[in-house]
């Protein structure tokens, strides 16, 4: 019998010890079973999967269609990191809701009209040699024909431009290698100068073009008095790509109306659709832009129309700039390959893609081969002298993206779908994938540049139907994530995109992107220069000019100096806001209520609002970002007064008084918890500088942080000092009390210093160790026990070393506590704390962990 139990037990034992590794194991098979998940399922989540605290490999940034905005996010994971307000107001990052931001937008007017939304499409990211350089970032505006440039140091919106002669534009943005030029083509075909022309000079006014926008990467702005446009016959151009390598200088634009009909359904004629793809051909415009920026140099070689230069197409083809290819009917995407020598174009009505060879192209153009002219006198190339080959991928052939091996490219199917891959060298198909639904363009890792990285690839699907909860008639778009980093392409993630249809996408390796985690103090963020409204510390008044009130004020956890600003009705008010933190991620907003005005203050950014003071009556304005626990008390008061009016009713209201004893028992108080508040933090600051503190950046940033809000008690100390010898108690005790209040900021500050400081000293945790800090936070056992200090039980640093066999000690007091109450140091505890520890039913595995936490704390002690 014995014997017998002595085998189970031995079994037992065995089974526990393989239990522990394969309770992972059987947990994970457990939640896919739950889940309904297959093992593939399993395995993409895997690979899309960031724990905390981990960041993505890649940067997407995805143009917002409709919305007007772009949005950021991040691959693999697919987790949303920013909207950028572009041509559409962003009320959470104040654009269009502060008069910085507002100018800005105000650059899109056109022709005196506020365009508050945008039309976006194509994304593209500034180029050094035809590689993303991870400095800007361009959008185009399909419907009002602009482009906005966003500095990627702030993730801002930084300039946006009209088109002066385009009324539409979609071939936007293209980047010439070297961000030279930003490429806008026209779409629908219109006369380039504002009159009215009937629909019947067509052939003879409408025009298309394709404007090239001169980039100042110095300045990071677009040069518009140094851009111009070649004009276009009206063939309705649509995308645009710039030469690379061995192309570099030239640029291609498709078109899609060879037939230059104009519709009229109305009036008996076949529909616009039907009449613009009859030909069995449209037309690759090929033109030579180095030599047409030359030629725009000149006047004798442009016509301007509406202040801007434009190189006519009779000039552009007396110098050999400007030709035309034939391609398969209604053409989309047009793409170069990484080194510029293949052009590849999506035959959206056909099923074939066509290659062009630009080696081939060139011969023909320097050899003056041409097979014919066009309507407009533009030569025309051969089109099978062109091509390097067509390959038959499918139905609604969109857009194209390149891969990392040499020759591969991946190419949308709207139609049938699918993601295809292919070899446009070799003319052979490699793969294919289905995705949901419709998909439009995609983006392969860095896939436009002259360098593409491969790994990933996000299929910008126009359809989402049946993929994710209802939530109505109007459906979110599904980006999808696609593993193409081995031999077969794998569906790995959808992500729902409840903004608009982002078009197209580009994206860029994390590391490239270096943005600023604060500005410099005073900065306007629209300019990156300093604000002329700068107000620092102290700085802070109100001027009055004539019927114009100048606040300059200041945000600081938490409170708005000044905190009551009185106006008269009618008064003009500009208001400069200054966020004088210096911490990373303490963002204020401001707003006034009543006033539809907004601004998101960030770390050492001025922020300017204008409003006229119209209404009579008393606003409240406010912090609209939870910046610290005092942030519901960050406000103040906008008072309107119409100074026509009297006032009669308003008296001097007393507030009832304490007692001279009451106040002195107040006053006494709040100085003695000064005085022990003073001590925490000079014991905080003792700690800060023992460990060399200024060796880290992001803590020195905090510790200046709370330094800033210490050097401010000494004045208001004397304040208070001053109060009490004329013995003024009740302002004494007010002083003193904001006394406190800084103290707390100090405190808030340097506490986060410090605990930054030792996660960035402290010896790395075992992996049992981090399972037992686990363990001991969410076991219950910091209810009362607090690392490093005394609170509702005692401190555990040193607790193996209060006990002979400690480690056995604390393991049996843990797993049964009750069978050590009688010792007498432990009755002597208990009676101090009066509190028994409750038996938190810990398993063995878990005790050994939460000791070798302590074994760690113990290491660390002097963090502690
Ligand atoms: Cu939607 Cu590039 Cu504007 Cu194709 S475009 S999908
Ligand atoms: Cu500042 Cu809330």
């Amino acid at each position: 019998m014995k014997k017998y139990l002595q085998t189970i037990c031995g079994a037992t034992l065995g089974l526990l010890i393989a239990t522990q590794t394969v309770t992972a194991q059987s947990q994970f098979q457990k939640i896919m079973e739950e889940r309904g998940l297959t093992e593939k399922d399993a395995l993409a989540a895997l690979k899309v999967y960031n724990p905390s605290g981990k960041h993505d490999e890649y940067y997407a940034f995805v143009s917002g269609g409709q919305s007007g905005q772009m949005l950021v996010y991040g691959i693999p994971s697919m987790r949303i990191l920013k909207y950028i307000g572009v041509f559409t107001p962003e009320p959470w990052q104040g654009y269009g809701f502060d008069t910085d931001s507002k100018e800005i937008l105000r650059q899109g007017n056109i022709r005196g009209r506020e365009i508050n939304w945008g039309d976006t499409h194509h994304p593209a990211l500034s180029e050094t040699e035809g590689k993303y350089d991870g400095d800007y970032l361009f959008i185009n505006d399909k419907a009002n024909a602009r482009i906005a440039v966003i500095d990627l140091k702030y993730f801002e919106t930084s300039q946006i431009v009209v088109n002066p002669v385009f009324k539409s534009s979609h071939g936007g943005a293209f980047i010439t290698p070297n961000t030279e030029y930003i490429l806008e083509s026209c779409q629908y075909a219109a006369p380039l100068t504002n009159d009215y022309y009937p629909i019947e000079a067509y052939q003879d006014v409408y025009r298309g073009g394709v404007t090239f926008w001169k980039f100042d990467k110095e300045k990071g702005k677009i040069q518009q008095d140094e851009s111009f446009t070649l004009e276009f016959p009206p063939y309705m151009q649509d995308l645009t790509d710039a030469g690379k390598g061995i192309s570099d200088g030239w640029a291609f634009t498709n078109s899609y109306n060879s037939e230059l009909y104009t519709g009229g359904i109305e009036k008996g004629l076949p529909p616009f659709e039907a009449g613009c793809s009859r030909n069995d051909t449209d037309f690759l415009h090929v033109y030579n832009w180095k030599k047409l920026a030359q030629l725009a140099k000149d006047e004798k070689n442009v016509k301007i129309i509406n202040g801007h230069r434009v190189v006519p197409i009779d000039v552009a083809v007396k110098n050999d700039a400007l030709f035309l290819i034939p391609e398969n009917k209604s053409p989309h995407g047009i793409d170069v390959n990484p080194d510029g020598q293949y052009i590849v174009v999506s035959g959206k009505l056909d099923t074939h893609a066509s290659v062009y060879d630009f080696k081939k192209i060139l011969k023909q153009i320097e050899n003056k081969e041409f097979v014919g002219k066009d309507l407009y006198g533009i030569p025309i190339l051969d089109i099978k002298k062109s091509l390097h080959g067509q390959l038959e991928l499918g139905l609604g052939h969109l857009h194209n993206s390149f891969g990392k091996e040499d020759g591969t490219v991946y190419s949308s199917l709207y139609v049938d779908s699918q993601v295809v891959k292919w070899d446009y060298k070799q003319l052979k198909l490699l793969d294919r994938v289905n995705i949901h639904y419709n998909v439009g363009h995609l983006e392969a890792m860095e896939g436009k540049s002259a360098d593409p990285q491969g790994e990933y690839l996000i299929a910008l699907n126009k359809l989402s139907i049946d993929r994710f909860l209802p939530v109505g008639p109007l459906h979110p778009q599904n980006n999808q994530l696609i593993d193409i980093g081995g031999k077969k392409m794998e569906l790995l993630y959808d992500l729902p995109v409840p903004l608009g249809e982002p078009h197209q996408a580009a994206s860029i390796r994390a590391s490239k992107i270096h943005p600023e985690v604060r500005y410099n103090m005073g900065t306007n963020p629209k300019t990156g220069k300093p604000h002329v409204g700068k107000t620092l510390a102290g700085e802070e008044r109100i001027e009055r000019k004539g019927n114009h009130v100048y606040v300059y004020s200041t945000m600081v956890r938490s409170h708005i100096n000044p905190e009551h600003i009185t106006v008269n009705k009618g008064d003009k008010v500009t208001m400069y806001i200054t966020n004088v933190e210096r911490a990373q991620d303490e963002t204020h907003g401001f707003t006034i209520d009543h006033h539809d005005i907004h601004a998101s203050v960030e770390p050492g950014e001025t922020a300017q609002i204008d409003f006229v003071a119209d209404i009579e009556g008393v606003f409240p304005y406010y912090c609209t970002e939870f910046c610290s626990a005092l942030h519901i008390e960050m406000m103040g008061y906008l008072l309107v007064k119409d100074p026509k009016k009297d006032y009669e009713w308003i008296q001097k209201l007393k507030m009832e008084g304490l007692s001279p004893q009451e106040l002195r028992t107040e006053y006494e108080k709040i100085t003695a918890n000064n005085q022990a508040t003073n001590h925490v933090i000079e014991a905080l600051f003792t700690f800060l500088e023992d460990k060399e503190y200024t060796n880290y950046p992001t803590v020195k940033n905090l510790v200046d942080d709370a330094k800033d809000q210490y050097t401010k008690i000494a004045l208001e100390k004397e304040k208070a000092a001053k109060a009490y010898s004329e013995n003024n108690l009740e302002n004494a005790i007010l002083f003193e009390n904001m006394v406190w209040q800084y103290m707390i900021k100090t405190a808030d500050s340097a506490i986060r210093a410090k605990d930054l400081l030792v996660a960035n000293l402290a010896t790395p945790k075992s992996e049992e160790a981090k399972r037992g800090e686990e363990a001991f936070r969410e076991g219950g056992c910091s209810g009362c026990h607090v690392v490093g200090s005394v609170s509702s039980g005692p401190d555990l640093t040193g607790v193996l070393k209060r006990h002979r066999n400690a480690e056995q000690w604390v393991a049996e007091y843990i797993k049964n506590p009750e069978g050590k109450f009688h010792e007498p140091y432990m009755k002597k505890l208990i009676e101090f704390f009066n509190l028994k520890m409750p038996n938190q039913n810990m398993n063995d595995q878990e005790i050994k962990n939460i000791i070798e936490y302590f074994k760690w704390i113990d290491e660390n002690a002097d963090l502690f």
